[in-house]
């Protein structure tokens, strides 16, 4: 295993917040107890989660306006192995990465593999890219890709998919995401009913090709970047495109692609109801697909997307085995801070919802006493579990502050001394 950050380093910040912790630890404790928890069970809980990181994500990210970038950002996929590579070593709980293709192309996949697996990292689902064009393309996805008019497009789209199931068998990946830009911005444009038919005759050919122990993850959005038109633009089109398809595809929710104000838990409810979540893009936002950070905005929410996973996990709900992935664009913070406050936020929401009183809930809602039940929700999301995440860290080697530690270490200082300053105007996250 090859140590980003010094275990030393880190083993020293943790001897000098020691006291504090067993202190706030121990309060916690007695706390759970008297609840009839016991932290022991819990902190065992937080230290089996885990959430994959995205390669793209540990780059300066950026707006339609402007990147402004930053000091030492990666150079290719091998610097975000490493950068995830120290997001796990500080918070032991992003085992995974979902990389992204064509951004992350190498010659030897399966030394990809092994340099992942020297940080103690795995390949998550792996993602297509026919939202934008790539230098040597035959055909345009200008006007659509998956659901294009046109059918060398659509082939070429096709092509492109089951290249990167090709690429993620030699990861170790198990599944692949596909989220297409298609749509329009001018009604008249395109036959809304057609393009959907193009979708789905493109994703059969790219399900055929899926082996039989993989799953196909399928990413609606709103909008953007199409304006009038979105062809997989909600969870019901994503749906009935995993329904028409078959087991294999899921639908994958990502926090910042629904309508304002839209109740995510209860879609999320609905996926479980019905066996077709696929898994989660964390992150938040404010006003449409923001990428802020995951718990950054509206914790509570969060919150009760977890209080929504955790009863299904507790009560064993059919084809429940959701992955779970951030997907954000980091553009005014060192995105490994992000990253790691992300995933502590995210583990957070986890483990509260992980003290949700189900039985006592159960027979408040049977006797419809609504506040009793409220309450009962409330107490779990206002319980402050940050020393079971810490405890959770410290016992597998990670920082009980990931974020102090990470700047004690000066990483990003050390890194860009070979990582020159990345210019250009663009930003692409999606
Ligand atoms: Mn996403």
């Amino acid at each position: 295993m090859t140590d980003l950050i010094s275990p030393d380093l880190i083993g020293s910040l943790n001897e000098q917040a020691r006291m504090a912790h067993e202190d706030d630890l121990g309060s916690l404790g007695r706390q759970l107890a008297r609840r009839g928890i016991d932290i022991e069970s819990v902190i065992r809980r937080a230290m089996q989660w885990t959430v994959a990181i995205p390669t793209w994500g540990v780059g300066t990210g950026g707006t339609r306006f402007a990147r402004f970038p930053g000091a030492g950002e990666p150079r290719g996929i091998h610097d975000k192995l490493a950068d995830c590579g120290v997001i796990q070593q500080l918070t032991r709980g992003t085992r995974t990465v979902s990389p992204h293709f064509p951004w992350d192309e190498v010659s030897d996949y399966n030394a990809l593999r092994q340099e992942a697996a020297q940080y103690g990292l795995g390949f998550d689902a792996v993602n297509s890219n026919t939202f934008q064009d790539q230098t040597d393309q035959t055909h345009s996805y200008k006007y659509g890709s998956l659901a294009s008019a046109k059918k060398d497009t659509r082939a070429q789209a096709v092509a492109h998919n089951i290249r990167c199931i090709e690429i993620g068998k030699q990861l170790g990946s198990q599944s692949i995401t596909v989220w297409i830009g298609d749509g329009t911005n001018f009604p008249g444009q395109q036959s809304l009913t057609r393009m959907f038919e193009n979708y789905l005759d493109a994703m059969g050919d790219i399900y055929a090709a899926l082996p039989p122990d993989w799953s196909m993850f399928i990413e609606h959005k709103m909008y953007e970047p199409a304006f009038y038109s979105t062809v997989i633009s909600d969870w019901g089109s994503s749906l009935i495109a995993a329904q028409t398809l078959g087991d294999k595809a899921k639908c994958l929710v990502d926090l910042g692609h629904h309508a304002p104000n839209v109740n995510i838990e209860q879609i999320v409810a609905r996926l479980i109801h019905v066996g077709k979540l696929a898994g989660f893009h964390f992150n938040d936002s404010k006003y449409g697909d923001d990428d802020l950070d995951s718990g950054s905005v509206d914790p509570f929410r969060l919150f009760l997307v977890f209080n929504e996973l955790v009863d299904a996990e507790a009560r064993g709900a059919k084809d429940f085995r959701p992955a779970y992935m951030i997907d954000q664009s980091h553009n005014v913070t060192d995105p490994i801070e992000s990253l790691m406050s992300s995933a502590t936020e995210i583990a957070r929401a986890y483990v509260q919802a992980s003290l949700v009183d189900r039985k006592t809930l159960s027979e408040a809602q049977a006797e419809n006493d609504v506040m009793a039940a409220h309450r009962l929700l409330k107490a779990a999301y206002i319980t402050d579990v940050s020393p079971i995440l810490a405890e959770a860290r410290r016992r597998q080697g990670g920082a009980h502050d990931p974020i102090a530690a990470y700047r004690a270490a000066g990483y990003r200082a050390r890194v860009a001394k070979d990582r020159p300053v990345v210019k250009g105007a663009s930003s692409g996250i999606v």
